[in-house]
């Protein structure tokens, strides 16, 4: 099921990652290229029903239409939730594109070659003629032409990621159509496999259910490819992501059996036994 393999992905960064430092302060047990995939013809991927239960569900479903409005700004979404008020200024705006970049993805006025765009572009541009709508494109090309293999949303910019203080972790997706299946693929650069990963599961599991449902396909499979997976050494340190559930109690209580709970336990103890004598908490804010 999702669940085992989400679990032995975990496992297998807690008992072969490498100790790994990096710009929060809080060092990281790491590995190389992570890959799960979750069917959802056999039920909803919630990894953690209990941590995703209440506000936090509300926040990630009010998370999910801010990144469909498009919006740059969060004046509306922090009404719903506080999640992205720490990289906002006082105006709301933020340099974090994930939503604004679907739909609106910065092109050239004048064309890429600096000649015009071609008369087809331009049913997916937006007034501004300066920005292009790649959720728009995609259910448009879902319905006129589902074999196409070219069903890409891309959330990375290389001059707006390069000076960002939050480049987008889960970047670029692919939507993919078998018979009368939607499978989307989600490739993540960063992943914090106990407190970030299972909500983006979750996310982007709501939006193939959502885009399947526009486009008249069946929800199938979503498979997550994460390059950098992580979990943060000092578990529980970390709890300011996403709310204040501890990381080791979030995947302990998603364990099924005492067995692997165990187990489990062994292993985030090797997690604690790494942890830096003095994290400091504070830089994390600043992401
Ligand atoms: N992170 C996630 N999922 C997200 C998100 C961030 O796991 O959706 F936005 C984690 C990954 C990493 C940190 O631990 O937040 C981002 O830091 P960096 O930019 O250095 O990879």
């Amino acid at each position: 099921s999702h669940m085992q393999q989400y679990l032995s992905t975990v496992e297998d960064v807690l008992r072969d990652g490498i100790h790994k430092p990096n710009r929060t302060g809080v060092d990281t047990l790491s590995a190389f290229s992570a890959h799960y995939e979750a069917d959802l013809a056999d039920g909803f991927p919630l990894l953690t029903t209990k941590d995703l239960s209440g506000f936090r569900w509300n926040s990630l479903i009010h998370e999910f239409l801010w990144y469909l409005s498009g919006e740059e700004h969060i004046r509306d979404l922090r009404e719903k939730t506080g999640i992205w008020d720490a990289w906002a200024d006082e105006d709301g705006r933020l340099d974090t594109a994930y939503g604004r970049f679907w739909r609106r993805y910065p092109v050239p006025e004048d064309g890429l070659e600096g000649e015009t765009w071609p008369e087809e572009t331009h049913r997916w541009m937006n007034d501004d003629e300066r920005t292009f709508d790649q959720l728009a494109y995609v259910l448009d090309t879902l319905r006129e032409n589902p074999n196409s293999r070219r069903i890409v949303v891309n959330a990375w910019h290389p001059a707006n990621a390069a000076v960002s203080t939050l480049p987008p972790c889960h970047y670029t997706f692919v939507f993919n159509v078998q018979g009368d299946r939607l499978n989307l693929h989600l490739t993540q650069r960063s992943g914090d496999l106990a407190l970030g990963v299972p909500f983006n599961i979750a996310a982007y599991s709501i939006l193939l259910t959502a885009v399947a449902q526009h486009t008249g396909f069946e929800p199938g499979t979503f498979a997550h490819s994460v390059v950098d997976a992580h979990v943060y050494c000092g578990t529980g340190e970390r709890g300011d992501w996403y709310g204040d559930a501890g990381a080791r109690e979030l995947i302990r209580d998603g364990l099924a059996d005492a067995d692997s709970r165990a187990e489990y336990e062994r292993l985030a103890d090797r997690v604690e036994e790494t942890a830096p004598p003095e994290a400091d908490g504070d830089e994390r804010t600043d992401h």
